[in-house]
């Protein structure tokens, strides 16, 4: 198989040059090799390109089409025109010094005019990319399938109420689950695209439910009959493109996969920006994930909070990110998970150097994000505070209550002869905030 030699980008690697630097295409934060507890930066941040986002992404909106222009998009044959894309792809995921990558089926090929066809496309762009890993050293951090896009999935893909359209919903992630297999993808993602209703007066809510279960089922049945043992992840999303979609958030996400007997398969992937479209905080999300054991990876980007959709930019905000990385790796870091770019350019942003900004930007802001939180960590402040906030519950009666030890009863015994009022405690809310400022600017 050919791969074209040809330069796709003028941009040199990105090369470390420390928070001194003025050069706009340096990393300031991110140093990939430094090394930190006995591993490379690289390897605690596990950073992911989203080919969707970076390499199909034109700017197009509901009012306007694409303003991007690729010089690699042009030629006749799609497939072609797939593998060139496909090898100025690596040669950006190389440069920026991301050692993952994360598609859909149909990011990476064309859709065929049958599912045979769509199937034998993607099987020789499957082809391409694992030489492309091979020479490069990218790894596949997840795979998906698209059941989102084409029309056929307009009432959804597990949840439509066409058993045809399951059927072939079901027929693609079996394929999506093989070519993740063959690329070494360590986690493979559902996210519910339009796994969700409109209007109740056409839904049978209960019914649609059980089909999505029935279909994870499905694939994880068949992800062992093919020995694929990467983690399965569900990505929760409140809303966009259906009106309400089953995964809203991460407690309901928990709540249908305890109620479905899907609790031991999957772990959660947390965006940032459907996070906050549920009205939750980024780290929220996390932090629900965590206490059920089910943290898994992350969709690094950002909203906007002006604007009521999935935005999906670049996340330069070190405060948020920092609160998130605490969240993290108090729960002990994201295993086989890691941080994927789900964002895109602004519409406005046309240049290939844009594309390099943006990323550079998004893994500083990670990166030191990732050293503030470690050393809030070392430091114990926190941490220190929290725990005497509950010190209470430590001894005696309080330690009684968390053992299960005790009932109403003998608390109200307590109260009416020993304890009486309790005296109220300052939250210190303003003290911690200042506090955490002390760690972000000094
Ligand atoms: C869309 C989702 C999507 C998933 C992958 O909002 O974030 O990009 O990450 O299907
Ligand atoms: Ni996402
Ligand atoms: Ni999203």
């Amino acid at each position: 198989m050919k791969t074209s030699k040809k330069s796709h980008f003028a941009v040199p690697t990105i090369q470390f040059e420390g928070a001194g630097s003025d050069n706009p295409l340096a990393f300031r934060h991110y140093n990939p090799d430094e090394v930190i507890d006995g591993r490379t930066l690289s390897e605690h941040m596990r950073f992911s390109i989203a080919y969707w986002h970076a390499f199909r992404g034109t700017g197009s909106d509901p009012f306007g089409p694409g303003t991007i222009v690729r010089p690699w998009e042009s030629g006749k044959d799609p497939v072609s025109v797939a593998k060139i894309r496909m090898d100025a792809a690596f040669e950006f995921f190389q440069k920026i010094r991301a050692p993952f990558w994360c598609f859909h089926d149909r990011d990476i090929a064309p859709e065929g005019r049958t599912l045979a066809e769509s199937n034998k496309f993607l099987d020789q762009i499957v082809a391409h990319a694992k030489q492309l890993q091979k020479a490069t050293g990218i790894k596949l951090l997840w795979g998906t399938a698209n059941l989102f896009s084409n029309p056929r999935y307009m009432a959804g893909a597990a949840t439509n109420p066409d058993a045809h359209v399951f059927a072939y919903a079901a027929a693609q992630v079996k394929k999506a689950l093989e070519v993740t297999k063959e690329l070494g993808g360590e986690n493979y993602v559902f996210w519910g695209g339009r796994e969700g209703y409109e209007t109740l007066l056409n839904t049978d809510l209960k019914r649609e439910q059980a089909h999505l279960a029935a279909f994870m089922h499905m694939a994880n049945d068949y992800a062992k009959e093919i020995g694929f043992t990467g983690q399965f992840l569900i990505e929760p999303k409140p809303k966009e493109p259906t009106k309400h979609q089953y995964d809203f958030d991460v407690a309901s996400g928990i709540a249908f996969l305890r109620t479905h007997g899907l609790a031991k398969v999957f772990k959660f992937n947390i965006e940032t920006n459907h996070a906050t479209l549920a009205g939750h905080t980024f780290q929220h999300e996390i932090e629900v994930a965590a206490a059920a054991g089910m943290l898994g990876s992350i969709d690094a980007n950002a909203g906007d909070l002006l604007l009521g959709w999935d935005t999906d930019q670049f996340n330069t905000d070190i405060k948020e990110l920092t609160l998130a990385m605490v969240s993290i790796l108090r729960a002990g870091g994201l295993g086989s998970g890691g941080f994927n770019f789900d964002a895109k350019l602004r519409r406005q942003s046309i240049d290939v150097d844009d594309l390099f900004h943006a990323h550079i930007g998004g893994m500083d802001a990670y990166a030191a994000a990732f050293k503030i939180a470690r050393r809030i960590l070392a430091e114990g402040k926190f941490a220190k505070f929290v725990k005497e906030r509950y010190s209470s519950f430590d001894t005696g009666y309080g330690k009684d209550i968390e053992k299960g030890k005790i009932g109403l009863k003998q608390l109200e015994k307590l109260v009416l002869t020993k304890l009486g009022e309790p005296k109220a405690k300052s939250g210190k809310q303003e003290y911690l905030e200042n506090l955490l400022n002390t760690y972000l600017h000094g």
